[in-house]
């Protein structure tokens, strides 16, 4: 036995695949191996001999089979080890081609918003896409009765009977990001906040998961005027004109008091937009003061500071800059559309350069 042991293990230590592992497993403890012809043997021997070697016999086949096991483990890490070291690449190379892919029209429009309010001094800020509806709702003094919670047509994430933790949603906005910011930062402050949000709406005009760009501006004395000067200028910068003529409407927000909603002077004539002439308005933002229990909930003293607050559609602004038709077209994936409406991905857009050239 001590023989078949010392040759069984240094038949399987030698083995380097898988089909010779096999192969000694067959001719060792397989159904006609060298153990089972053994094992037939006990039947010839005397009751005593058979106590010792039927154990025995038992112990060496289960030895060998663990010795397989080992070995067909430490071959697949070394295949695993093997593998990787082949199919290597180094990811910091620089690009060979940069006509394959295209920047997306979002992504575009995000860096253009964000290049412009760089330039004013706003950094951008960015939070989770699922939060608790404390961050989305409560702290935005939209309370559980509020017809906004509603109206946002809300996902709500499942959560398991029992489980007894708040409630959390995909953001309807990014205002709880401005919140969280508020509460990292306290003020003065200064930030944009781009990003994904969802609501749960599908059609023409609206898709279940869309981009916001929101504002906010903190300090001692910031009033709506300031307000109107940032957006001017955000107006002007992003749509390329010389000119701009802001219509700000009185509107209702909870977070915001007084709230605005601000409409651009614009034609359509043929077809096309042209922005700062004609006799049509074009509704692009929504804007106000921020609420003091808004300021309070971020831990702003709002006996101390105020601010002012936007929020305005990425998806919108980018289909009414670069003519894109359909909304839903952006989230498609289709090759040719992104082909089309894409941007060369090495074109970084910035306000030297000119934004989209
Ligand atoms: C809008 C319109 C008006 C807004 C308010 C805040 C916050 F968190 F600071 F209170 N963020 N964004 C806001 C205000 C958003 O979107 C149409």
């Amino acid at each position: 036995m001590d023989d078949l042991k010392q040759k069984y293990l240094g038949q399987i230590a030698e083995a380097d695949d898988e089909s010779a592992l096999e192969s000694i497993r067959l001719a060792a403890v397989g159904k006609k191996g060298e153990v089972a012809l053994k094992m037939r043997e006990l039947g010839k021997m005397t009751p005593e001999e058979r106590q010792t070697a039927g154990p025995a016999l038992n112990a060496l086949k289960d030895e060998i089979n663990s010795a397989l096991a080992a070995k067909k483990a430490a071959l697949a890490d070394a295949a695993l080890d093997a593998r990787l070291r082949e199919e290597w690449l180094d990811v910091t190379l620089p690009a060979r081609s940069t006509r394959q892919g295209t920047i997306h029209p979002i992504s575009q429009v995000s860096e253009e918003v964000t290049a412009i309010f760089a330039e004013m001094g706003f950094s951008v800020a960015e939070g989770p896409r699922i939060d608790t509806d404390w961050y989305n709702f409560d702290a935005l003094n939209i309370p559980g009765h509020h017809p906004a919670r509603a109206e946002m047509d809300t996902f709500y994430m499942h959560r398991a009977e029992g489980d007894n933790r708040p409630p959390h949603v995909l953001r309807t906005h990014t205002s709880p990001v401005q919140i969280r910011s508020m509460e990292k930062m306290g003020a003065p402050l200064r930030i944009i906040c781009p990003g994904g949000v969802y609501r749960a709406d599908y059609d023409q005009t609206h898709t279940p998961m869309f981009h916001q760009v929101e504002g906010l501006a903190i300090d001692k004395d910031i009033s709506m005027a300031h307000l109107k000067w940032v957006l001017e200028e955000f107006v002007k910068a992003y749509f390329e004109v010389d000119g701009v003529d802001l219509r700000f409407r009185a509107s209702h927000f909870p977070f915001t008091e007084p709230s605005a909603e601000v409409d651009i002077r614009c034609s359509w004539e043929g077809g096309t937009l042209k922005i700062g002439e004609g006799d049509d308005w074009l509704e692009i933002l929504g804007s106000g003061m921020v609420h003091p229990k808004v300021l309070a909930a971020g831990g702003i003293d709002p006996d101390a500071w105020q601010g002012f607050a936007f929020g305005m559609g990425i998806d919108r602004i980018a289909m009414l800059k670069y003519g894109v038709p359909d909304l839903r077209a952006f989230f498609d994936s289709d090759l040719r559309w992104l082909r089309h409406y894409g941007f060369a991905s090495l074109d970084q857009p910035n306000l030297h350069g000119g934004l989209s050239r």
